[in-house]
C-alpha cells in the first residue's frame, strides 16, 4: 500500500511524463512542418516513449492500492528559434526529469518504501540513457552549425539512431 506522500509524488511524476510526451510531440510536429522527416520521426518516438513511462507509473500506482491521477497538462513550447534551440530544450528537459526522478527516489527512502524505490531504479537508468542521447545529439548539432548540407545528413542519420534504439528495444540496460 502506498503512503499518501508517495502516491502524491508518483502522481506528480505521472504528470511530468505526460507533459514530456506532449513536449516531444510538439517538437516532432515543428520538425515535420520544416521538412525534416528524420528529426520528426525521432521526436515522435521520444513522445511515444514518454507516454509509456507515464503508463508504467499509472499501473504501478493503481496496483499498489493508490489512484493514478490523470490531470490537466501545461501546454508545451510549440515553436523554436532553430534546431539547435530545440535540441538544447530537449537536453534541459531531460535534466529536469532526472532531478525529479532523483527527488522521488529520495522520498521513497524517507518513506521506507523499498518497493517503490526498486521500481524507480528503471527510471534512474532510463534517464542516464536519455540524457546521454540528448548530449550526443546536441554535440552533433553544434558541429553542424549553419551548414545546410550537414543538417541534411544529420536528418538522415538521426533516423538511423531511431532504428538502432528500436532494434535494441526498451530496457536493455546497456
Ligand atoms: Fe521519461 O524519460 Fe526522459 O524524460
Amino acid at each position: 500500500m502506498l503512503s499518501k506522500t508517495i502516491e502524491s509524488a508518483l502522481n506528480t511524476q505521472i504528470r511530468i511524463e505526460a507533459e514530456s510526451s506532449q513536449a516531444y510531440l510538439a517538437m516532432a510536429v515543428w520538425a515535420e512542418v520544416k521538412g525534416l522527416e528524420g528529426i520528426a520521426c525521432f521526436m515522435y518516438d521520444q513522445s511515444d516513449e514518454e507516454r509509456e513511462h507515464m503508463l508504467k507509473l499509472v499501473k504501478f500506482v493503481n496496483e499498489r492500492g493508490g489512484h493514478a491521477h490523470i490531470s490537466e497538462l501545461n501546454a508545451p513550447n510549440v515553436t523554436f528559434n532553430s534546431f539547435k534551440d530545440m535540441f538544447k530544450k530537449l537536453l534541459a528537459h531531460e535534466i529536469f526529469v532526472s532531478k525529479s526522478i532523483n527527488e522521488l527516489v529520495h522520498i521513497s527512502l524517507q518513506e521506507k518504501d523499498y518497493a517503490t524505490h526498486n521500481f524507480l531504479q528503471w527510471y534512474v537508468a532510463e534517464q542516464i540513457e536519455e540524457e546521454a542521447t540528448a548530449r550526443t545529439i546536441l554535440d552533433k548539432v553544434n558541429m553542424i552549425g549553419d551548414d545546410k548540407g550537414g543538417l541534411y545528413l544529420f536528418d538522415r542519420d538521426i533516423q538511423q539512431l531511431t532504428v538502432n534504439s528500436a532494434a535494441q528495444g526498451p530496457n536493455t540496460g546497456v
